[in-house]
């Protein structure tokens, strides 16, 4: 007998490093979603250092181009994280990069970038390099030398900001990790920050691959449909309600359900308020869209949820702005019911878990609802919702508007200009600060992918990157930065990207002496005014209590190569957004605004602890209220 295998079994193989089997292997892994498909991974973002430039970096010249990978190359590796999961976000979680950085420094300077990406559900490879698999020139430049466990490097700060981390320390590891990795990367229930940590030599190392390896792979993105009984019982709970509404989040946008939550609200006359990740789902003006929701929210959404009995959370988190930190929802019979394609997100607030795509469930909803001769909410809810829709529009409207007789502008009346003159079609994109709870309230965005608030972590940085992700994204797009002069100090660096790939970008610095928003928030929490502003300090005592520093934004931003803008004035505002639409390149438009005219209170409320003792009566009186407030916090639904 013989002792050959047969040749059928036996596979071909093709020898390369793990850096080019890596890149050959990216290069083939296709999403496909109600039929379409397209690649996955768009390109490589980059930063290299000795850790990845002759590994996954020659991996990168040899193929890339070759494969039809295009190389970018940003200023910051939180930057390049930022700008891919803004492109992810942007095309619903359809595609996105993957970046490379050096080991050490470079690795953890992405590693805020990965909690942005996992807490907002966002798709991002991430290969960070790691020390020698083999030890021998240990230590290495940048190696953190654990004194107990030596296979921890600075690496494993990505595992509790990652849905999926591995360390590759032989090559054929490659086989198993990549296909877990877009397993995880592809699936909208558990899809985040995927990381593989790559050691320098392991990245350089040759391996036999087997070819089948390299082939195309089509990973189908799920959209699940609910369980039968299920929509029976959300049925009958809708029958029984008399005041329902529904709260809309990413997931309506991510499964692009824009058109299902239009004709399944119209029918039944059902309420639709919206959270940072949702709004735009429903048009602004649309008859049944009663605004945000939460400690960010309007009057009209958040007097709705006070007296709700059932809440149709589509696709949201329901995190604490969402639901005022427990306190929205007032009703003692109040039912939540989660309809959500991760089964965290679906039970939260005790809700009947509804595992489903947001897109799939509701024209299978309203089927069952009309089975069943289902009319919607009565007469009597429907007056009250256009009643309070309209005062909230009026009140947004009036927020928005210069005040006659006053010269300084406000932030708010900002947002209202480069509204007005960008158009509800520009996609505005902000993270931290004031802004983002202005822009709920006050933007106008008239496409579902017209506003792009990264509110999951609120990462003072996101924006400039973010810009640059929605602008690759969608080219023909407008877009608009909103951002505060605190974070453009943090993270501007960004716009020289920009500048070197030649994209169109408007970016808005709002300039009010610091950071204000947390300002606010110290005094909402009793403790008089400390550290926030950007203030010199001062001589006699010795605090930061001194005249503002004056930054001048416009030659700044003009010494990375933008276009800007000094625009004191509202005409001044007005005439740089529409000028900047005609432009090419990057304009950076410096808005100074007079810091203490903030959004007027409207009665809502945000969980922030108050000091228990101190010495000031100030903070004694907040600490007195505080205590009653959190006695409207449920902790429990049932
Ligand atoms: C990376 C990061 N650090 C700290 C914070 C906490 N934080 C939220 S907003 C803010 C100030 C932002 O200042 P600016 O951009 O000027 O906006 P403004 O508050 O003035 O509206 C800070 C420190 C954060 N969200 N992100
Ligand atoms: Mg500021």
């Amino acid at each position: 007998m013989s002792q050959e295998a047969p040749e059928v079994l036996m596979s071909k193989s093709i020898r390369l490093t793990v850096g080019q089997a890596l890149v050959r292997f990216v290069a083939k892994q296709y999403v496909e979603r109600d039929g379409r498909e397209n690649r996955f991974i768009e390109g490589f973002w980059g930063i290299f250092g000795h850790g990845n430039v002759s590994g996954l970096g020659q991996g990168i010249v040899e193929c890339a181009q070759e494969e039809g990978l295009r190389f970018y190359r940003p200023q910051h590796e939180q930057g390049m994280v930022h700008i891919s999961a803004a492109f992810a976000k942007h095309r619903n979680r359809l595609s996105t990069f993957a970046c490379t950085t050096s080991i050490g420094p470079g690795a953890l300077n992405m590693v805020t970038g990965a909690g942005v990406a996992t807490v907002n559900r966002l798709p991002v490879l991430l290969l960070p390099s790691d020390y020698f698999a083999n030890r021998v020139p240990d230590p290495v430049l940048q190696q953190i030398e654990h004194p107990s466990e030596r296979d921890v490097s600075a690496s494993d700060a990505f595992r509790p900001v990652s849905r999926f981390f591995d360390r590759i320390s032989r090559p054929e590891q490659l086989m198993a990790s990549l296909p877990e990795a877009f397993r995880i990367l592809t699936d909208p229930a558990e899809t985040g920050a995927a990381t593989v940590s790559l050691p320098e030599d392991v990245q350089a190392e040759a391996f036999d691959w087997p070819i089948e390896f390299f082939e195309k792979r089509v990973w189908h993105v799920r959209r699940p449909l609910a369980e039968p009984e299920l929509i029976k019982e959300v049925v009958s709970r809708l029958q029984k309600a008399e005041c329902p509404i529904v709260i809309t989040g990413g997931g309506t946008i991510y499964s692009e359900a824009w058109a299902e939550l239009k004709a399944f609200t119209e029918e039944f006359g059902i309420a639709v308020t919206e959270t940072q990740a949702g709004k735009g789902a429903l048009n602004w003006n649309h008859a049944l869209n009663a605004g945000p929701i939460g400690s960010n929210g309007g009057t009209a959404a958040n007097e709705l949820a006070t007296e709700a009995d059932l809440i149709l959370a589509l696709g949201t988190r329901l995190t604490d702005f969402t639901t005022a930190s427990r306190s929205q929802f007032q009703n003692p019979r109040v039912q939540f019911v989660g309809v959500n394609v991760a089964p965290m997100d679906a039970s939260k607030c005790a809700a009947l878990p509804v595992i489903a795509d947001v897109k799939r469930i509701l024209p299978e909803l309203a089927k069952a609802l009309r089975d069943v001769v289902y009319k919607g909410t009565d007469d009597r809810y429907r007056q009250r919702l256009t009643k309070l829709k309209d005062q909230w529009d009026k009140r947004v409207t009036e927020i928005r508007t210069i005040k006659e007789n006053e010269s300084a502008l406000s932030e708010l009346n900002v947002i209202g200009l480069v509204n007005e003159a960008a158009g509800g079609k520009a996609t505005v994109v902000c993270a931290a600060g004031n802004m983002p709870g202005e822009l709920l309230r006050l933007w106008r965005p008239e496409d579902p992918k017209a506003y792009h608030l990264e509110y999951g972590f609120s990462c003072m940085g996101y924006e400039i990157p973010g810009g640059i992700g929605v602008k690759l994204a969608e080219p023909e797009r407008d877009v608009v930065v909103m951002i505060g002069d605190g974070t453009y100090l943090m993270m501007n660096s960004e716009i020289v990207t920009a500048v070197a790939e030649g994209l169109k970008l408007t970016i808005v610095v709002v300039d009010n002496h610091g950071y204000q928003c947390i300002l606010g928030l110290q005094r909402i929490c009793g403790v008089a005014d400390f550290g926030n502003e950007l203030r010199f300090r001062d001589k006699k005592t010795g605090t930061l209590t001194g005249e503002y520093v004056p930054i001048d934004f416009k030659k700044h931003a003009e010494a990375m190569g933008a276009h800007a803008v000094f625009a004191p004035t509202a005409e001044e505002i007005t005439k740089a957004v529409q000028e900047a639409k005609q432009r090419n390149g990057v304009t950076v438009i410096v808005a100074p605004v007079d810091p203490e005219k903030r959004m007027p209170g409207l009665g809502t409320w945000w969980d922030v602890p108050v000091a228990e003792v101190s010495a000031a009566e100030e903070t004694r009186k907040t600490r007195e209220n505080y205590e009653k407030i959190i006695k409207k916090q449920r902790s429990i639904f049932a």
